[in-house]
C-alpha cells in the first residue's frame, strides 16, 4: 500500500476484483469492529440502512452485493473503531491540529463528546450537552436580527432532522439556509423549473430497463455512483447506445466488470460501456447541446423535404410545450462556427451524436457536476431539457431527465424546506399548520453567507454536517469569514478542518451516523431519506453508537430549539423523542407525504410524485417551456484568454477515486492511474509542448481573476493526459483556494469549480 507515488495508466475494466480488494483494504484500515462486517450486508437492503455514500437509488430486491467499493469506504469510515476522545484534544492544541492534513484529521476517528473551544489554552475542552445548547441559545437570542445567523446543511441529514431544523430556524426568524446543494445541483434545481416546472429528475430505475439510448454528461459514475454502473452495464448488454460526454476519457465509462455478478468476476469478462466518447472543452457543453438541437432542426428539414416523417415529436411539441417557434428561430439564426469553437467538438462528431439521439426511441440523459459547476450551468440544463423536449423524450417510459445527485439525502433535505429561497405556498402552509409568521425575505446561500460573514452581517455559523471551510471556494477568504464569527458550531461525526477554523467561541457537537442504532426512550428510531429518483424510504441503523455521549441530529435540533425558543409554539422535546411525530408534521405540510408513517413502513418505501414525469407542467404557462439562450462568449475565461492568449488554461476540479468530497480516504485515483499522491494536474500533450514544459515537472497553479488578489496553489505534478487542449484537471479540495468567491453560476450561485482560468508557473524547487 505504501508504494512510492507514481503514475501508472489503468488498463483493466473498472470495478471487478480491484474493487473487491479495496473493500478488504478499507475494512482493515478502519479496523472495523468484527461484528460490523454485517453492516455491509445490510446496506441498501429493505430492512437495513440507507448507504450514506451517494444518492443513487436501490433496486428493491437488491443482491447482497448491492454495495459498492465506495459505499464500503463510506460505511467503513463511519464504523471505524478509532476514536477522538477528550484526551485527544487535551493533547493537541487547535494550532497544532491545523498543521495536520485533511487526511490525517479524518483518520483520527469518530468524535465522542461535545467540546467547546477555550481561547486561553487554544484547546477544545469537554462541555455538557445542556451547557452547549445554552451557549448557542444565548448567542442566538442576543443577536439584534435573526438574519445575523446562518444555518448550513450538508446532504446526509435525514428528512426528520432536516424538517425540524428548518422549522426551528424559521421560527427563530431567518431563511439563511446555505447548503451543499448550493455547490452541487443548484443549477438543476433552478434550471428545470423554467422548462419542465419542477427541479427534479423525471426517471426511475424502471426507465433504465426500457431505455435504448443514454447520454451521460459530465459524470464519473464508476467512482461517484458505482451502483449506477450496474444499470449502465445492463443497458449496454441489451444493446443500448451509451454516449459519454466528458473532457476526460474516464476509464469507468469505457469498460466495467460488475462486482455484483459472480460469473463476470470469475470469468474476467467485462462490458464495454460507451458506444461513443465525446470530449468537449470544459464548459463546452452548452454549445455542444445547442449544436445538437440545431442539427436536429436541419435534419428535420431534410427528412420533410424528402417526404419522410419529421424527426421532431411534433405532437408533443404542439400539445405540451410553449415557445417552440422562437426557440427554433434562434437555432436557425445560430452561427455554426461559434458552436464548433465554443464546444471544441468537431462537426462530424456532432452529426454522429445527433444521429444517435434521433435513432433513440427511449432516451435518458444523465448529468453530474460536469454540467453544474460552470458560469452558464443553468442555461446548459435548460437547453438540455429543451433538446429532450424536441423529441418528446420526457414523461414516458424509458425516457427522461436524470440529474444524478451527490449526498445521499441532498434531494430530501431540499424537499423538507432546506432552501434559502422558499416558495410562498410552502411558507403559507407552515404558517397555517404551525401558527407562526415565517420570515418571507430570501436568505443567504453558501457564497452569500461567506460574504455576509466577511462583512460582519452574519455573526453565528451553525453547520449541520459537512466541512464548510474546505468545500467552499476561495479558501483563505472563507477561513477569514469563519474566524470573523462570534460563534461557530458544527454537528459532526469526525474531526475536520472546519472545526479548527473557528469563531471567537466554538462548539463541536458529535452525532450519530446513519449506520448506528438511534434509540429514543429505548425505542429504535428510523430516519427517512429521498434518493435521486424521488424514492422515499426509511433507514434503521444497526451498529452500536461510536460513544454513549452522542446525540442524533434530530435530538440535537430538538434540544437546541427547546433551549432557544422554549416550548411556547411546539413541544420540541416530544418531537425529538419520537420521529413518527415529526413525520406526522411533515405530512401536514406536504400533500405528497400523506399517510407518511404507513407508506414508509412498506419495504422499499414509496415514490414521490414528480409532476413533469406525468407530463403535468408546473410552469407559468402550464406547458413545458422552450427557452432560447445565446452562447456566452464573454465569460471570465474568454476575457482572461484575450489577455493571456493560449497560455491561459481552464482548470476543472473533481473527485479522485479515494475521497468522499473533502474526506480523503487514500492517495490513489486508480482508474485515472494516479497512485500515492493527489497534487497532480492533467494536461494535454500539445499544451505541454506549447508551454515548453514536460510531464513529470512540478508547477504552481495561479488563477486569473478580475481583482487584485493572487490565488496560487503550489507544487502540482504535470501528468500528460487524454484531455482536450486548453483544459486541465485536478482534485478538490486542494484547489479550492483558486476559485474566486464571486466566480459562480448565473442565477444559481454555484461556484464555478470546473471553470477556473489559470496560468501554470514552473515550480523551481524541482
Ligand atoms: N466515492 C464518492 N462518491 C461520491 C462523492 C465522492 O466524493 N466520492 N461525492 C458525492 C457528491 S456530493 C456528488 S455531487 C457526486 C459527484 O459526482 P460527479 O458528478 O461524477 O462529480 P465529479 O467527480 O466532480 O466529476 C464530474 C465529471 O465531470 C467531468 N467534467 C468536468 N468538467 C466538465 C465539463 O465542462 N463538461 C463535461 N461534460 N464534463 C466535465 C469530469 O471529467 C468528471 O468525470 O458524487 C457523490 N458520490
Ligand atoms: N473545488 C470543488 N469544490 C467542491 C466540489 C467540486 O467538485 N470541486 N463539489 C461540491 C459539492 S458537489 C459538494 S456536495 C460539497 C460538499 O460539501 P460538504 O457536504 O460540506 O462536505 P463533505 O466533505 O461531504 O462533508 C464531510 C464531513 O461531514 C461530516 N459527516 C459525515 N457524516 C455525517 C453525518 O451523518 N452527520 C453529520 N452531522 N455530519 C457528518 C464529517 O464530519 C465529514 O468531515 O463540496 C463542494 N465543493
Ligand atoms: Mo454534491
Amino acid at each position: 500500500m505504501n508504494k512510492k507515488p507514481h503514475i501508472e495508466p489503468y488498463t483493466h475494466p473498472a470495478a471487478g476484483w480491484g474493487a473487491l480488494k479495496q473493500v478488504a483494504v478499507n475494512l482493515v484500515r478502519e479496523k472495523v469492529a468484527g461484528g460490523n462486517y454485517k453492516t455491509l450486508l445490510k446496506q441498501n437492503q429493505p430492512d437495513g440502512f440507507d448507504c450514506p455514500g451517494c444518492a443513487w437509488p436501490d433496486r428493491e430486491h437488491a443482491s447482497t452485493f448491492e454495495f459498492c467499493e465506495n459505499g464500503v469506504k463510506a460505511v467503513a469510515a463511519e464504523a471505524t473503531s478509532k476514536r477522538v476522545r477528550p484526551d485527544f484534544f487535551a493533547a493537541h492544541s487547535v494550532s497544532a491540529l491545523l498543521e495536520q492534513s485533511d487526511y490525517e484529521l479524518e483518520q483520527h476517528g469518530r468524535l465522542t463528546d461535545p467540546m467547546v473551544y477555550d481561547a486561553a489554552s487554544d484547546k477544545y475542552l469537554p462541555i455538557g450537552w445542556d451547557d452547549a445548547f445554552a451557549l448557542i441559545a444565548r448567542h442566538l437570542n442576543a443577536l439584534p436580527d435573526p438574519n445575523h445567523a446562518t444555518f448550513y446543511t450538508s446532504g446526509r441529514t435525514g428528512n426528520e432532522a432536516a424538517f425540524l431544523f428548518q422549522l426551528f430556524v424559521r421560527m427563530y426568524g431567518t431563511n439563511n439556509f446555505p447548503d451543499c446543494s448550493n455547490m452541487c445541483h443548484e443549477p438543476t434545481s433552478r434550471g428545470l423549473p423554467g422548462t419542465v416546472g419542477i427541479g427534479k429528475g423525471t426517471v426511475t430505475l424502471e426507465d433504465f430497463e426500457h431505455a435504448d439510448t443514454l447520454l451521460i454528461f459530465g459524470q464519473n459514475p464508476a467512482t461517484n455512483h458505482p451502483r449506477m454502473m450496474n444499470e449502465l452495464r445492463d443497458c449496454a448488454r441489451r444493446g443500448a447506445a451509451i454516449v459519454s460526454i466528458n473532457p476526460l476519457r474516464e476509464r469507468g465509462l469505457e469498460r466495467f466488470t460488475s462486482p455484483a455478478h459472480a460469473l463476470e468476476m470469475l470469468t474476467g469478462s467485462s462490458t464495454s460501456i460507451s458506444t461513443l466518447f465525446i470530449q468537449p472543452k470544459l464548459a463546452g457543453d452548452f454549445a455542444l447541446i445547442k449544436a445538437m438541437a440545431k442539427r436536429l432542426v436541419e435534419r428535420d428539414d431534410e427528412e420533410l423535404a424528402a417526404g419522410r416523417a419529421s424527426v421532431l415529436d411534433r405532437e408533443f411539441i404542439g400539445r405540451h410545450t410553449s415557445g417552440y417557434e422562437a426557440f427554433e428561430q434562434d437555432l436557425r439564426a445560430q452561427d455554426w462556427e461559434q458552436l464548433l469553437t465554443e464546444s471544441g467538438v468537431p462537426r462530424a462528431q456532432i452529426d454522429q451524436l445527433t444521429e444517435i439521439y434521433i435513432k433513440g426511441k427511449n432516451v435518458i440523459c444523465t448529468w453530474g457536476m460536469g454540467l453544474t459547476q460552470h458560469k452558464s450551468a443553468v442555461k446548459t440544463i435548460q437547453i438540455l431539457s429543451n433538446l429532450m423536449m424536441m423529441r418528446g423524450q420526457i414523461g414516458r417510459l424509458g425516457a427522461g431527465l436524470c440529474p444524478v445527485r451527490g449526498h445521499s439525502n441532498v434531494q430530501g433535505d431540499r424537499t423538507m424546506g432546506i432552501e434559502e429561497k422558499p416558495a410562498k405556498a410552502f411558507l403559507d402552509r407552515l404558517q397555517k399548520v404551525f401558527h407562526f409568521e415565517p420570515p418571507r425575505e430570501h436568505g443567504y446561500d453558501t457564497v452569500e453567507s461567506i460574504q455576509a460573514m466577511l462583512d460582519g452581517r452574519v455573526k453565528v455559523f451553525f453547520g449541520m454536517g459537512g466541512n464548510f471551510a474546505m468545500a467552499t471556494p476561495d479558501t483563505p477568504l472563507t477561513f477569514e469569514a469563519l474566524r470573523n464569527c462570534d460563534l461557530t458550531v458544527h454537528v459532526t461525526t469526525k474531526l475536520n478542518r472546519s472545526h479548527l477554523v473557528h469563531g471567537k467561541e466554538a462548539l463541536i457537537l458529535p452525532t450519530l451516523g446513519r449506520t448506528e442504532i438511534d434509540l429514543q426512550n429505548g425505542v429504535p428510531q428510523g430516519v427517512t431519506v429521498e434518493d435521486s429518483m424521488s424514492m422515499v424510504h426509511i433507514s434503521y441503523g444497526i451498529n452500536k453508537p461510536a460513544s454513549d455521549n452522542l446525540l442524533s441530529e434530530t435530538a440535537i435540533v430538538a434540544r437546541l430549539a427547546h433551549a432557544t425558543l422554549g416550548d411556547g409554539q411546539l413541544d420540541w422535546l416530544a418531537c425529538g423523542a419520537d420521529y413518527a411525530r415529526i413525520r406526522e408534521m411533515i405530512e401536514q405540510v406536504f400533500d405528497d407525504f400523506h399517510d407518511f408513517n404507513a407508506r414508509v413502513a412498506h419495504a422499499g418505501g414509496f415514490h414521490l410524485r414528480v409532476a413533469s414525469r406525468e407530463r403535468e407542467w408546473r410552469t407559468a404557462s402550464g406547458r413545458a417551456q422552450f427557452v432560447p439562450h445565446a452562447v456566452d462568449v464573454d465569460t471570465p475565461i474568454h476575457r482572461a484568454r484575450a489577455r493571456y492568449g493560449e497560455r491561459l488554461l481552464t482548470l476543472m476540479t473533481a473527485r479522485s477515486h479515494d475521497q468522499y468530497n473533502t474526506t480523503i480516504y487514500g492517495m490513489d485515483d486508480r482508474y485515472r492511474g494516479v497512485f500515492g499522491m493527489r497534487r497532480v494536474v492533467f494536461i494535454n500533450k500539445e499544451d505541454l509542448a506549447m508551454l515548453g514544459m514536460k510531464d513529470g515537472q512540478y508547477v504552481d497553479l495561479v488563477s486569473v481573476w478580475e481583482d487584485d488578489v493572487t490565488r496560487r496553489a503550489e507544487r502540482f505534478l504535470l501528468v500528460e493526459y487524454d484531455i482536450p487542449r486548453g483544459c486541465l484537471g485536478s482534485y478538490f479540495p486542494e484547489t479550492n483556494g483558486l476559485v474566486p468567491l464571486h466566480s459562480k453560476a448565473d442565477i444559481a450561485g454555484t461556484p464555478a469549480y470546473k471553470s477556473i482560468p489559470v496560468l501554470l508557473e514552473l515550480n523551481t524547487n524541482q
